[in-house]
C-alpha cells in the first residue's frame, strides 16, 4: 500500500546524523482481536481505549552511509541501556520488511535504544506500545528526511499501518482516547489495513476512564498470542464469533456514544469471557486464566452487585485482569483493590494506568 522505490537518499546531499523519539501506549481491546488472516489482517472489527502510563519510549539513531545497493539494515539494538539479541532479531526481520516501503533505511547507520515504564517481565504486553513507537519514529524519519509525511492525519494513518505489521492490536495505539481497527460500515473511514480514531465519537466520560491492571501472574504465556491467532483457523467457533463481534461493535458504539455505562461493561466481560472461550475451544484447547483471575472476576460482580458502582473487568490474551471504571469513583475502588483484590496479584502488583491522550514525541 506504501511501497515507494523513490524514498532514496541523494548522497551528494546526505543528511546529518540525528535522532527521533516518540512514547507511545499500551492499549485495552473492549472488541477484541482474535483471528487474523493474509499479512496481519483482522477477521472482525476491533475497538480499543488507548492507555496512558504502560507504554513505550524509542529513540531511532541514525547516520548516513550510502549502501543503498547491497548489503542489509545496518541495526544497533539496545532494551534498557542491554544489547538485546533477541529483540534485535525480531526488530531486524520487521524493518527487513519494510524496504519496499522505506528503500532509503539501507542507506543508514541505525541504532534503536528502547525501554517500558512498567517493570520489565511484568506480564504486560508491551507489543502494542513497543511496535507503535518504532512505527511512529519511521514516519518521522520519513518525513525528517523526504518532507512526505506533513499532513497529520496521513501520518497517522501510515504509522498506524506500519505498526499493524509489526503487531496486530499496535495499529490501535496511535491514536487519544479510542480506535477502531478494521472494517466496519458502522464508521466511515474504517480500513483493516489500519485503525482509526473514534475518541471524539464516544462520551466524554471515556476520557476519564481507568484502567487498573491486576497482576496475577508474570510469567511467560504458555501459548503465544500469535499461536492464539492461528487457531482460530480451525475453530469450530470462528465463523458466529466472528459475526458476534460486529453485532457487539454496533452495541458497544451506540453505548459509548451514548455514555451507557451498563451496557459498555456488559459488552467489557462478554468480550473478555468469549476471547478465552475460543482459548478453550480450540485445537489443541489451551487456559490463560489462573484461578486468581476466576476468584478476582467473582470479586468484582458481588462488588457491583452489593454497591452499584460501575466497575468491570476484561482480559487481555493473558492471566491479568484489567479493572474498568470511571474516574468519578476512583478512591471507592482503589480501596476495593487493596482490601479483596490486591491479594490475588503476584507480589500484590498492580499497575494503575487510564484513558490517554497517545503518543507524544519526545
Ligand atoms: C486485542 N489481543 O484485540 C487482542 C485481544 C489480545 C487479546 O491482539 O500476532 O500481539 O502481533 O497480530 O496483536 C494480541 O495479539 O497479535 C491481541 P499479532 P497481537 O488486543
Amino acid at each position: 500500500m506504501y511501497e515507494n522505490p523513490r524514498l532514496i537518499l541523494d548522497s551528494s546531499n546526505p543528511p546529518g546524523p540525528d535522532s527521533i523519539t516518540w512514547r507511545s501506549p499500551s492499549n485495552i481491546a473492549i472488541i477484541k482481536y482474535w483471528g487474523k488472516y493474509g499479512l496481519q489482517l483482522p477477521r472482525n472489527p476491533s475497538l480499543s481505549l488507548t492507555l496512558a502510563a504502560s507504554c513505550t519510549d524509542t529513540q531511532l539513531e541514525y547516520e548516513f552511509k550510502d549502501e543503498a545497493h547491497g548489503g542489509s539494515i545496518d541495526l544497533d539494538f539496545f532494551f534498557h541501556q542491554k544489547e538485546n539479541e533477541a529483540f534485535k532479531v525480531k526488530v531486524l526481520a520487521y524493518l527487513e520488511s519494510l524496504l519496499p516501503v522505506f528503500p532509503f533505511l539501507k542507506q543508514l547507520k541505525l541504532t534503536i535504544h528502547t525501554g517500558n515504564s512498567f517493570p520489565h517481565s511484568a506480564g504486560i504486553a508491551s507489543s502494542a506500545s513497543a511496535m507503535s513507537a518504532l512505527a511512529l519514529c519511521l514516519c518521522s524519519l520519513e518525513d525528517k528526511l523526504f518532507g512526505t509525511l506533513q499532513e497529520p492525519a496521513e501520518f497517522d494513518r501510515k504509522a498506524s499501518w506500519l505498526a499493524r505489521l509489526g503487531s496486530g492490536s499496535a495499529c490501535r495505539s496511535i491514536f487519544p482516547y479510542a480506535a477502531i481497527w478494521g472494517e466496519t460500515a458502522l464508521v466511515p473511514g474504517t480500513s483493516n489495513e489500519y485503525a482509526v480514531p473514534v475518541g471524539d465519537l464516544v462520551h466524554e466520560q471515556f476520557r476519564d476512564f481507568h484502567d487498573d491492571i491486576l497482576i496475577v501472574s508474570t510469567s511467560e504465556k504458555s501459548v503465544s498470542s500469535r499461536a492464539g491467532h492461528a487457531l482460530m483457523d480451525d475453530n469450530p467457533f470462528a465463523e458466529p464469533r466472528y459475526a458476534q463481534a460486529r453485532q457487539r461493535l454496533s452495541r458497544l458504539l451506540d453505548a459509548m456514544r451514548a455514555g451507557d455505562l451498563a451496557t459498555f461493561g456488559q459488552i467489557a466481560e462478554d468480550e473478555a469471557l468469549t476471547l478465552h472461550a475460543l482459548m478453550m475451544s480450540s485445537h489443541p484447547s489451551y487456559l490463560l486464566m489462573q484461578p486468581d483471575s476466576l476468584a478476582i472476576i467473582e470479586k468484582v460482580r458481588a462488588y457491583r452487585a452489593a454497591t452499584g458502582h460501575p466497575v468491570f473487568f476484561t482480559l487481555d490474551a493473558g492471566p491479568n485482569v484489567h479493572l474498568l471504571y470511571p474516574g468519578e469513583i476512583i478512591h471507592e475502588v482503589r480501596a476495593f483493590i487493596g482490601d479483596e483484590l490486591a491479594e490475588h496479584c503476584e507480589n500484590g502488583y498492580v499497575q494503575q494506568d487510564w484513558v490517554g491522550e497517545g503518543p507524544e514525541e519526545l
